[in-house]
């Protein structure tokens, strides 16, 4: 049993509003769906951060004018489908630099290594698994400048003053002159949002819900899937979309792990995601906030999401 986890559920679930923390979305089961999700044609931002690191690696590269050979850090790389194609015009291009990709999971980078083993052989690559900032207090050592690669759009699931100190933590942990590139959806037409959030195939319920029966398999839980169901809502004003589990009768669970029962009201709501939406000002902003200088954005065509480009 994981105590940390237990924790957090008793934390969560006994709060006056209750919560669960969308970082336990991610098991092996939520990892599945969660690329069902990235799969879904009204699941955007995939797409849009895809056709910006293809199409533009060339203007990417030259912005970060580094002089010689540097190393290019991925927090969070897991299956490496967004870099491959950056990575593959570098390699070809015969630029000199280091990968290193950085992953909770032992599997996901193992999977990815043989894969570009296989697919870019001349590829120089140094796979670490564990804490991104063990491994970037590391990395400050390298004689080369870095990149640090955050995208995906994961900024957008901390609140406001997390994710200052989140990318506070990144600053402190890179040399001057090294780079950010760093995944941030943009406020848009909230119909857009919308149906990429409140999904018509039912999959980002199935996402949320998962955190139930994973409650259940990992704390020995009895919640009722069919007692529950999801909603979620974009506020086009703060930019948020904020999730929630809706308990649809009054009822009680039991979880055997912290052996405690939990009453819910009929409709009461568990918060699970918040998944901000920026504009370019609150971009500007966060950028100063965190002690980086913003130089470029670059946009995929339609203007939905922005790979931004910090330096410190
Ligand atoms: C991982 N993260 C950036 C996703 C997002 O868009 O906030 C997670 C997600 N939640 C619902 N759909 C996708």
């Amino acid at each position: 049993m994981n105590k940390t986890f237990a924790q957090d559920v008793l934390k969560g679930l006994t709060a006056k509003n209750k919560y669960l923390s969308s970082k336990y979305f991610y098991d092996d089961n939520g990892s599945r769906i969660f690329q069902e999700i990235m799969n879904m044609p009204e699941y955007y931002p995939t797409n849009a951060e895809f056709e910006i690191l293809s199409m533009q690696t060339k203007q990417i590269i030259e912005a970060l004018n580094f002089n010689g050979p540097f190393n290019i850090v991925e927090l969070g790389a897991g299956d490496g489908f967004k870099t491959f194609k950056p990575l593959e015009f570098l390699v070809n291009n015969k630029i000199d630099f280091h990968y290193i990709p950085i992953d909770i999971s032992q599997e996901a980078i193992d999977i990815l290594v043989n894969r570009l083993k296989e697919k870019l052989p001349d590829l120089k690559i140094h796979p670490k698994v564990g804490d991104y900032f063990e491994i970037l207090k590391d990395n400050r050592k390298s004689n080369y400048p870095s990149l640090l690669l955050f995208l995906g759009g994961n900024i957008g699931n901390y609140v406001e003053d997390k994710a200052q100190e989140l990318l506070n933590l990144f600053n402190a942990n890179m040399k001057v002159g090294d780079k950010l590139l760093i995944g941030i959806d943009l406020k848009k037409n909230p119909i857009i949002i919308h149906n990429a959030y409140y999904d018509k195939h039912g999959i980002t319920k199935r996402f949320n819900l998962n955190l139930l029966l994973r409650i259940n398999r990992e704390l020995g839980a009895d919640f009722k899937m069919d007692d529950f169901d999801f909603y979620c809502h974009y506020n086009p004003i703060t930019g948020n979309v904020n999730s929630y589990i809706v308990s649809l009768t009054k009822q009680t669970v039991y979880i055997k792990a912290i052996d405690k029962t939990i009453n819910f009201d009929y409709n009461e709501l568990i918060s699970t995601e918040l998944s901000k939406k920026y504009s370019m000002d609150e971009i500007s902003n966060l950028a100063k906030v965190s002690n980086f200088k913003l130089l470029t954005n670059f946009l995929d065509c339609k203007h939905y999401f922005t790979d931004s480009l910090w330096e410190k």
